[in-house]
């Protein structure tokens, strides 16, 4: 199966409502979404920024660049069934740039596993649970609006677990907005709050104990992604509240980092940041070895990246944490022809070969950034 062209098109899809983080409030969610060809047979694979160049350091105009430039005329002529070596060969061809290599990794598995008729779980060694515990951001900048949003979502049996974006300015105003969240849902949903890095670790070991008396049950990334040791010596002074590595954890040397210091009790998983399938294990693997939980994080993707990042999820033995593969809900409309199915407070793995989702391509069509929709920026 001889890799002969490899396509990259970048699409934006609009959210229901402002996605409000600590770097940037996105209304419009931007991917590359990524076609691989190989003897008549087709794969599909997803890299998704929030914000651009803001979560990290890539943006899907950089992403399709290097994907167009670099890994493509490195792919293009090779065994696309070696996937090992397919992962070995894009990341000596490029360092860095985790999003583009993952999302044409992605995309050979997609195909390789689709040929053969299996899943990319199965591709993987197999799935080990059929659907996954769904987690819910609650993120629109305002406590009650999240509070009415919380509550449709326990009514609806969508989500019981609950992520609070904060680290917007005042932290004693954050740390009061997660408080009353806390104290709304106790005893009904699980609180976590992530700071993306905003956060110093004085305010951190300042508020900490606040959230951890209120019940929040973990706190992701609270210190900037370069301060290890920072986070090795919350996690030693704060039982109270489980303390979670995002941002600093993609590759799996940060993993090593991380457990020589046991500077988290939980790793966000994400295959695009750590640059695919196999990275990704790495550093679910250095997690497990560690005693550290997982938890299977997101970029908010469509059903594309999504799918690809549950088929992996799913053949771990446990998520301590659950996941979040939430983002084609906050999406107006996905660009999937069958949406995942996400029911019962779960995700659920479908049933058919490669990702097991295909793109509608009437959607891909309009949303397109190619096509004549405009493109609204984050703000
Ligand atoms: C992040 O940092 O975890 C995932 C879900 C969400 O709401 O934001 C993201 C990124
Ligand atoms: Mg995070």
């Amino acid at each position: 199966m001889i890799i002969d062209r490899i396509e990259a098109i970048l699409v934006d899809v609009p959210t229901k409502r402002p996605h409000k983080l600590a770097f940037a409030t996105v209304a419009e969610q931007n991917y590359v979404i990524v076609r691989v060809f190989a003897d008549g047979a087709v794969g599909v694979g997803e890299a998704a920024t929030i914000g651009g160049p803001r979560w990290g350091e890539e943006s899907t105009e950089g992403i399709k660049a290097v994907i167009d430039g670099y890994i493509a005329p490195v792919l293009v002529g090779q065994d696309a069934r070696n996937l090992n070596a397919v992962e070995t060969r894009v990341a000596r061809a490029v360092h860095g740039n985790a999003f583009a290599r993952a999302a044409v990794v992605m995309a050979v598995y997609d195909m390789v596993a689709r040929a053969d008729g299996v899943s990319v779980a199965g591709l993987l060694g197999g799935a080990q649970t059929p659907s996954l515990e769904l987690i819910w951001t609650l993120a629109s900048g305002d406590t009650d609006r999240d509070i009415a949003e919380g509550e449709e979502m326990l009514e609806s049996r969508r989500h019981r677990h609950f992520k609070i974006k904060i680290g917007f300015g005042d932290p004693e105003r954050d740390a009061a907005h997660a408080v009353k969240l806390a104290q709304v849902f106790a005893g009904r949903a699980s609180i976590r709050v992530d700071l993306n890095q905003a956060w110093d670790e004085p305010t951190a070991r300042r508020l900490l104990p606040k959230l951890a008396g209120a019940g929040v049950a973990l706190v992701e990334q609270p210190l900037p992604r370069w301060n290890v040791e920072g986070m090795a010596r919350l996690s030693a002074t704060n039982p109270g509240i489980a303390i979670m590595a995002d941002e600093g954890v993609a590759s799996s040397h940060d993993a090593l980092a991380h457990a020589r210091l046991r500077a988290a009790d939980a790793f966000a998983l994400k295959v695009t940041k750590s640059g695919g399938y196999a990275e990704t294990r790495r550093v679910a693997a250095i997690a497990e070895a560690a005693g550290i939980g997982l938890y299977g994080g997101c970029m908010l993707e469509t059903g594309i990246g999504t799918a690809g990042y549950l088929q992996l999820f799913a053949t771990f033995s446990h998520l301590a944490w659950a996941c979040e593969l939430f983002g084609p809900r906050l999406l107006q409309h996905d660009i999937v022809a069958t949406p995942l199915a996400m029911r019962d407070f779960a995700i659920h793995l479908p049933d058919g070969p490669g990702i097991g989702v295909a793109i509608d391509p009437d959607k891909l069509n309009f949303y397109r950034r190619d096509g004549n929709r405009q493109s609204r920026k984050a703000g």
